[in-house]
C-alpha cells in the first residue's frame, strides 16, 4: 500500500453485526472483520435482539484487537425502523420499485429515532483519531446526527444497494431531509459508475450542490464531500480454494449422483423480489417449452433462503414461486426427472461453493442489484479445466465488470431462454476463454482491494 499505515482505530457501523464465532458470516462480514483485526477497531450496530426498550444498554465484547458493541431494539422501533422504513420504503425505492413502496410517516419517524439513538450511543465510544465507516441504507442519516453531537472524525458511508436516477428518487417523500444528510460524510461510496452518476445528478440538480476539483460536491451552505464508485468483490482466492476442496464433500457427491449425466443450472438468491426469481422461472419454462431435446437432460437447482418474512411482499413472493415451481414440475416432470429443484433454506457457504462448481450454468438474473456477489462467487468456484457459463442480468452491478458473462435483460423471457440454451451448448474453448477473462477481473479486484481502496480514499 502506497500511503503509511493509518493511525487510530477503524469503527465499522452496520445494522447487523457479525459477532465472533457466528457461523453465518458472509464474505462482507469476514472482509470487515479482517480490516478491524488488522488495525484494531470497533464494530457497532444492532444486536439482532428485541428488548423492552431500544438501547437500554450497550452489550460489549472483545475478540483479539476488535471490540463489539451492540444494542437491542424495542419491538416498535424494529418494526418502524427496520421492517417499515428500511425494508418497506427504502429497499423497493432503491431497487427501482416505487410501486412496492409502503410509506408511512411513523416509519420514517422510527427510522430517524433509531439512527439518533445509535448516534448517541456510538458517540460515547468514539476516540478522536478513529475512522468511522457506516454501511448501508439503514443508516443514511447517522453522520449528520453524529456531527450534530460534535463528532469531527472522518466518516465514510458505503451504499450496498443501487441508487436510482434522481427522477425516481424525488418520488420518495421527504427525500431532501433524508438524502441530503449524505453530505455530512467525508466520502460516500457506491458500487458502480451508474450509481455514482445518479448520486451526482441528485445532488447537482435537486440539492443545489456544485461540483469542484477532485470530484468534490459542495452544498449550498458550504459543506463539501466526495462520492466515488468502489465495486465490492469477494475473497477470490479463498473461494476458489474452498470450491476445489468442497467437491469431495459427501453432499456434493450425492448431488452429482442424483444428477446422473444431466447438466445442472444453479441459482442462489435471498428470496427477494429484486432477484427476478419469478421471471427466471418463466424463462426456464420457456426453454423447456421450445427445446424438448433438453428434457431429462437438465436440472435447475434454485436455492432461495427466506428473508424479511415480516414484510408482506416477501411472503407473497414465496407463495408465488412455490406455485410456479410446482406448475413447471407438474407440466414437464417425468417419473424419474423433475426439471426444477426449488429449496427454501440456507446452506453453509462452503457447500454452496461446491454446488456452484458442479453447475454448468450459473443463472443470476436480478431485476436490479447493487453488485450481486453470487455472480462473482459462481465464477471463482469454477474448475479451470472445465468451467461453467455465467448468465448474468445487465442490471446487476456485477455486469459492469463481468462483461464476458452472457448478459441478459431478466425481463425478456426469450432472451434469457436463448442465453440458457447457448450456455448449455457452449463449446469448451469458448467457456474457458470467457471464464479466464472474468477470473482475471476477480483476481485484480478482490474484497481486500475494495476495502483498502475505500479506506485510503477516506483518509485523503
Ligand atoms: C446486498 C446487495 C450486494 C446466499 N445464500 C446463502 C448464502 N448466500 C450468500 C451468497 C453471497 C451473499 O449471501 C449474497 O450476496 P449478494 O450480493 O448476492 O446479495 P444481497 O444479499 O442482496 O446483498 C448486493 C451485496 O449486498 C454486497 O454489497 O452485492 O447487491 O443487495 O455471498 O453466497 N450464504 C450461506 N448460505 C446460503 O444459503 N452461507
Amino acid at each position: 500500500m502506497a500511503s503509511a499505515k493509518p493511525a487510530g482505530r477503524l469503527v465499522v457501523v452496520s445494522n447487523r453485526v457479525a459477532l465472533p464465532r457466528q457461523t453465518a458470516a458472509g464474505g462482507l462480514a469476514s472482509a470487515l472483520r479482517a480490516a478491524l483485526q488488522e488495525r484494531g477497531g470497533l464494530w457497532f450496530g444492532w444486536s439482532g435482539k428485541l428488548a423492552a426498550e431500544t438501547a437500554s444498554e450497550v452489550h460489549q465484547m472483545r475478540d483479539g484487537k476488535v471490540d463489539y458493541a451492540t444494542v437491542d431494539l424495542s419491538r416498535a422501533d424494529h418494526e418502524d425502523f427496520y421492517t417499515g422504513f428500511a425494508n418497506g420504503t427504502l429497499w423497493p425505492m432503491l431497487h427501482y420499485r416505487p410501486d412496492l413502496v409502503d410509506y408511512q410517516r411513523t416509519h420514517l419517524d422510527g427510522y430517524l429515532r433509531v439512527n439518533e439513538i445509535f448516534a448517541e450511543r456510538l458517540r460515547q465510544l468514539i476516540r478522536p483519531d478513529d475512522t468511522i465507516w457506516v454501511h448501508d441504507y439503514h443508516l443514511i442519516p447517522l453522520a449528520a446526527m453524529l456531527r450534530r453531537l460534535g463528532v469531527k472524525n472522518r466518516i465514510g458511508f458505503f451504499l450496498h444497494t443501487p441508487l436510482p436516477a434522481a427522477g425516481l428518487l424525488i418520488a420518495l417523500p421527504n427525500h431532501h431531509e433524508l438524502l441530503e444528510t449524505l453530505a455530512s460524510y467525508d466520502l460516500v461510496g457506491v458500487h458502480t459508475r451508474r450509481d455514482l452518476r445518479a448520486l451526482e445528478d441528485y445532488f447537482l440538480h435537486e440539492a443545489g450542490a456544485t461540483m469542484h476539483a477532485g470530484g468534490r460536491l459542495r452544498m449550498p451552505e458550504g459543506r463539501q464531500f466526495r462520492a466515488a464508485a468502489f465495486p465490492i468483490s469477494i475473497d477470490t482466492e479463498a473461494i476458489a480454494e474452498a470450491a476445489q476442496r468442497a467437491v469431495s464433500n459427501s453432499e456434493i457427491t450425492q448431488l452429482r449422483n442424483s444428477m446422473e449425466d444431466r447438466e445442472l443450472i444453479i441459482g442462489v438468491d435471498r428470496l427477494d423480489y429484486s432477484k427476478g426469481l419469478h421471471q427466471r422461472f418463466e424463462a426456464y419454462a420457456r426453454l423447456l417449452e421450445r427445446a424438448p431435446e433438453l428434457h431429462r437432460r437438465i436440472i435447475f437447482l434454485q436455492i432461495a433462503p427466506p428473508s424479511r418474512g415480516a414484510v408482506l411482499e416477501y411472503r407473497q413472493i414465496r407463495r408465488e414461486l412455490e406455485r410456479s415451481a410446482g406448475h413447471i414440475n407438474g407440466k414437464y416432470a417425468a417419473p424419474d426427472w423433475a426439471p426444477i429443484r426449488y429449496i427454501n433454506k440456507s446452506f453453509p457457504h462452503q457447500l454452496l461453493t461446491g454446488y456452484y462448481r458442479t453447475a454448468r450454468v450459473g443463472l443470476v438474473t436480478p431485476l436490479r442489484d447493487g453488485m450481486n456477489l453470487v455472480a462473482k462467487e459462481y465464477v471463482a468456484c469454477q474448475d479451470p479445466d472445465n468451467p461453467g457459463v455465467l448468465v448474468l442480468s445487465r442490471f446487476a452491478g456485477a455486469a459492469q465488470e463481468l462483461t464476458d458473462a452472457l448478459l441478459v435483460n431478466p425481463a425478456d423471457t426469450e432472451e434469457v431462454a436463448d442465453a440458457l440454451e447457448r450456455a448449455l451448448k457452449m463449446p469448451l474453448a469458448e467457456r474457458r476463454e470467457r471464464w479466464s477473462a472474468m477470473m482475471d477481473v476477480l483476481r485484480r479486484n478482490d474484497i481486500t482491494l475494495w476495502r483498502n481502496t475505500f479506506l485510503q480514499a477516506l483518509r485523503r
